[in-house]
């Protein structure tokens, strides 16, 4: 069985983190596989990604028995989990992190650097840094203030706290939890609607949220005019206003 599955249901890819028996922890194998995944999902055939886990965990982080595979943590980081953190924000479609089960240190980051968090019932959300003596790496200091603010953020990341889904969710953590029984359908059911979206406004989206961050208004205002022209460029643009004229439903194909 491969370490990391990929398949596609129409525009959708779906990859799933498959180390079961070790709650999908981070081996450079997984790394690898996933960045392999990551640049599949670059096709334009692919309008929206999921990532999820196998069996109750979604994943639980750098897999410590395989701590020691190198001595050198920081060029470790920027080889691995770097390179997929900034693959899955240089992706120009959405990716959802599926987050069936267990979602702690490093793949608490990763959930966080998706575009969207849904959560199972099942679900629950543990700094695991923390715990081991470590800070919050592959983005979980940048991810996380943004998400929860500086207070929460740092407070949690501290504490070590496990989180319930419902709390995750009070939190704006995740925009959605599910029943572990229809947590699959639900989840096919988002993705789907994500990939029947105008995916070049939502690409473009993406990218100006992400640069929000760190622009001045009169930046942003003239980031978000170029995108809004890039954007009526589109087909996709001329379908929704075709589509509103004609009082029916846009059938966006993601041009
Ligand atoms: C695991 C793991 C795991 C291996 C559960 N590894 N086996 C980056 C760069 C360099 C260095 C270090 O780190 C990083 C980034 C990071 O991600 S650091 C943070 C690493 N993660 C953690 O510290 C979390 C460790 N795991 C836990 O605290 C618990 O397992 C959680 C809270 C995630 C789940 O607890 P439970 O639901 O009670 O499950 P469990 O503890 O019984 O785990 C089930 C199995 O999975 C068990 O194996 P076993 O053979 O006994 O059934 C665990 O050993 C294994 N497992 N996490 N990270």
């Amino acid at each position: 069985m491969a370490e990391v599955e990929v398949s596609r249901d129409g525009a959708v890819q779906t990859i799933t983190l498959n180390r079961p028996d070790k709650l999908n922890a981070f081996t450079v194998g997984v790394h690898e596989a996933l960045q392999g995944a990551l640049e599949e999902a670059r096709d334009p055939g692919v309008r929206a990604v999921v990532i999820t886990g196998a069996g109750r965990g979604f994943s639980a982080g750098q897999d410590l028995s395989a701590f020691g595979e190198s001595g050198d943590i920081a060029s470790m980081l920027r080889a691995t989990y770097h390179v997929n953190v900034l693959a899955i924000r240089a992706l120009e479609k959405p990716v959802i992190a599926a987050v069936n089960g267990v979602c702690a240190g490093a793949g608490l980051s990763l959930a966080c650097a998706c575009d969207v968090r849904l959560a199972s019932d099942a679900a629950f959300f543990v700094p695991g840094f923390v715990g081991i003596g470590l800070i919050p790496d592959s983005g979980g200091t940048y991810f996380i203030q943004r998400l929860l603010g500086t207070p929460r953020a740092f407070e949690w990341m501290t504490s070590n706290r496990r989180l319930t889904a419902a709390e995750a969710h009070a939190w704006g953590l995740v925009s959605e939890v599910i029943e572990a029984d229809s947590f699959a359908a639900r989840m096919a059911e988002r993705a789907a609607e994500l990939a029947a979206a105008p995916t070049r406004a939502i690409a473009l989206t993406k990218r100006l949220y992400d640069e929000a961050g760190t622009s001045t208004l009169e930046e942003q205002l003239e980031r978000e005019a170029e995108a809004q022209a890039a954007a009526a460029q589109t087909e996709d643009f001329r379908e929704g206003v075709a589509a509103f004229g004609e009082k029916r439903a846009a059938r966006f194909s993601g041009r």
